[in-house]
């Protein structure tokens, strides 16, 4: 039987289990990367295993979510994060080089290799051939120490591309495709695995996008050949070397195939406040807009900002629109400032912004209340913009643009204007200066680490009571995402102090959790949080974890869970419980009493748990889906207290 790409990846790094889907696997990592709203917790908890130097081939911290530097908070973290790149042998990206993701798949992913990212969108990597996931800080911890990073050994989709993509039609319009197939929900344990003409005829950058935004359906990653075009974009990188080949073997057999014909493909959008609401650009026309937001890993390659510009020349920002551009990384700003470009986007009236997360994390260009803002990022939560009230669409670049010109939601084949042709250059002008080498082990050695005020301590979590006893502290509905439970935005300068981030959790659904969490924690007993399908959507960020932890979460009940967040839990010692009968859920309120007696043994007799409802004097049935390994991560209390146990 041939082996799909997936496989050979996998196969390749198997360090313990085998290649039987739904079963747990541990796997080399060649490369890390982290972030800085997930990086200081990472390295915190790297410095607590006591390790000299990182293990991995190359590790990269990067700098680009809180660049925006409101007090003093986030210039500290940025400071210790180059310290620690330093002492432990990581390249350090400054800020203001670009977004981890776009500045990863320039500078460093290579076909046929492994990454594990601190950051749901690290997939975008897998553009290169590369098996690339998001994973929990302390994952990547673990990863740089040198161990295996485990995951369900995926079941394999493949998506079949035929066809070739129609003027003003783009990759971001196949993600939303995708998505529209598949949801942003049910996903778990996938991976998607591009093939077909239609493949061959993507771009690296295009594919960059459609990897980059799988994340939002939820599964393990997604994976293209390395071809033609993947040599192609590495030799304009100036690294042709790194190029390898990896292609599916023909008789490949996959769990389930889908097809798209490119050639029938139309402007789509995903509508607020969720990136599965997806419809047709032209059901949605007429919607008045107030800002454009372009930029974001998802759509800011070279690509992307030139089919802006080039729509863009010799025209005008509609007075009723402000528009926002934020290239990538500094290469693609150092490219069209070199090639012209970006004369014509600031003479159009373009704001231009740092390279950065920016606007797409919630830190900068909130909308006015009641706002529509067209976006080209990945995300439209609720309240992710920073304005609670205000309605973000998901674009491409092209409909986006459209609507700079008419200040409305249009088709982009409405305009009366001819498709731009965008050349991409044969060589990339590059210039790493605003990337840090690590220096030599024995000047490393000698290094100090700066830890400004900002940097707090690890949190401890107790070992797992023989009983957990408290209440249902809040009941919630589907799919919360990672932002609902932990929001982003102005609040992310607390990333490295958790008993101040802790007092957000669930601020924008409940701002009275917090409270109501600390009062029974102060009382010794235990916070139980009540959930529907897909819990924890989104986000890899590990505070979501981390922070209900240190307020005393021992359980999670939910209908299901994503992928990443239920990893988070259980490093932290919080049990991820789903109802074996999901209509258990209606029956449960929140400050309903609840108690699970004989946890410790139920955990580590691998059967049914069973939740007592004092209130309701009722009982219910949940399962707790964990390999061996993280029970004993359950039952210690977490992972770093289970290396302590060593
Ligand atoms: C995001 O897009 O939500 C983020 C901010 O990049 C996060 C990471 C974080 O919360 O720090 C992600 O995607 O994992
Ligand atoms: Fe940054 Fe947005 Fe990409 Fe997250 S999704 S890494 S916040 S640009």
């Amino acid at each position: 039987m041939g082996q799909t790409i997936t496989e050979k990846l996998l196969q390749r790094h198997l360090i313990s289990g085998a290649f039987v889907p739904g079963q747990e696997i541990g796997i080399r990592i060649d490369q890390t990367l982290t972030q800085d709203a997930t990086g200081t917790m990472t390295y915190l908890q790297f410095e607590s295993m006591k390790c000299e130097r990182v293990k991995t081939e190359l590790s990269v911290s990067y700098i680009d979510h809180n660049t925006i530097q409101i007090g003093y908070e986030n210039a500290d973290d940025h400071q210790y994060l180059q310290s620690i790149a330093a002492k432990y042998g990581l390249y350090l990206s400054r800020a203001g080089n670009g977004i981890c993701h776009q500045v990863h798949l320039e500078r460093f992913g290579k076909p046929g290799k492994t990454l594990l990212g601190a950051d749901s969108h690290t997939p975008m990597g897998g553009a290169l051939g590369m098996f690339a996931a998001g994973a929990g800080g302390l994952d990547v911890a673990l990863a740089l120490a040198g161990e295996s990073f485990y995951l369900t050994c995926p079941r394999v989709i493949k998506i079949d591309l035929q066809g070739r993509l129609q003027p003003w039609v783009s990759a971001k319009d196949i993600i939303l495709k995708v998505l529209s197939i598949f949801s942003t929900e049910g996903n778990v344990g996938y991976v998607f695995e591009y093939s077909g003409e239609g493949t061959a005829s993507l771009s690296v950058p295009e594919r960059a996008t459609i990897a980059n935004m799988g994340a939002e359906c939820g599964v393990t990653t997604s994976v293209f050949p390395s071809d033609e075009q993947t040599r192609i974009f590495l030799k304009a990188q100036r690294r042709g070397e790194d190029w390898v080949e990896l292609q599916a073997d023909a008789n490949a057999v996959y769990d389930q195939v889908v097809h798209i014909d490119l050639t029938e493909l139309e402007p789509l959008c995903a509508k607020p406040h969720s990136p599965g609401n997806v419809t047709r650009v032209k059901e949605v026309t007429n919607v008045k807009v107030d800002q454009v937001c372009i930029g974001s890993c998802t759509n800011s390659s070279y690509r992307d900002m030139v089919m802006v510009a080039r729509i863009l020349e010799h025209r005008v920002v509609h007075p009723g629109v402000s528009l926002i551009i934020a290239p990538g990384s500094k290469q693609v700003l150092e490219n069209l400032a070199r090639d012209g470009y970006l004369a014509d986007l600031i003479s159009a009236g373009a704001r231009i912004m740092e390279s950065a997360c920016g606007f797409c994390i919630g830190n900068s260009q909130s909308p006015s209340s009641g706002a529509v803002s067209l976006r080209t990022s990945n995300r439209n939560f609720p309240g992710r913009s920073g304005t609670q009230d205000a309605d973000v669409y998901l674009v491409s670049p092209e409909t986006a643009v459209a609507a700079v010109v008419t200040g409305r939601i249009a088709d982009p084949r409405e305009l009366d204007i001819d498709y731009p042709e965008v050349k991409m250059p044969k060589k990339f002008y590059v210039d790493d200066n605003m990337i840090i080498e690590p220096p030599d082990p024995e000047i490393a050695a000698g290094m100090t680490i700066y830890r400004g005020p900002n940097i707090g301590g690890q949190p401890h979590n107790d070992p797992m009571p023989d009983a957990i006893k408290g209440c249902v502290t809040i009941k919630v509905g589907d799919k919360i995402t990672t932002d609902h439970i932990m929001p982003a935005g102005e609040r992310m300068k607390y990333r490295s102090n958790i008993p101040r981030y802790a007092e957000f959790v669930f601020e924008n659904l409940d701002p009275n959790f917090y409270g109501r969490a600390m009062k029974l924690k102060r009382e010794g007993r235990h916070n139980i949080i009540l959930a529907g399908f897909s819990y924890g959507q989104g986000s890899s960020r590990e505070h979501a974890a981390i922070c209900p932890m240190y307020l005393g979460v021992r359980a999670v009940i939910a209908k299901s869970f994503e992928r990443i967040h239920a990893t988070n839990l259980i490093n932290y010692g919080i049990m991820p419980l789903v109802f074996k009968k999901e209509a258990d859920y209606d029956l449960i309120d929140q400050d309903d009493a609840i108690e699970i007696p004989d946890v410790r043994t139920l955990i580590d007799a691998g059967g049914e748990i069973i939740v007592k409802n004092m209130t309701k004097k009722s009982s219910h049935t949940a399962l707790c889906h964990v390999s061996e390994r993280q029970k004993r991560m359950l039952l210690a209390g977490g992972v770093l207290n289970l290396r302590q146990e060593y």
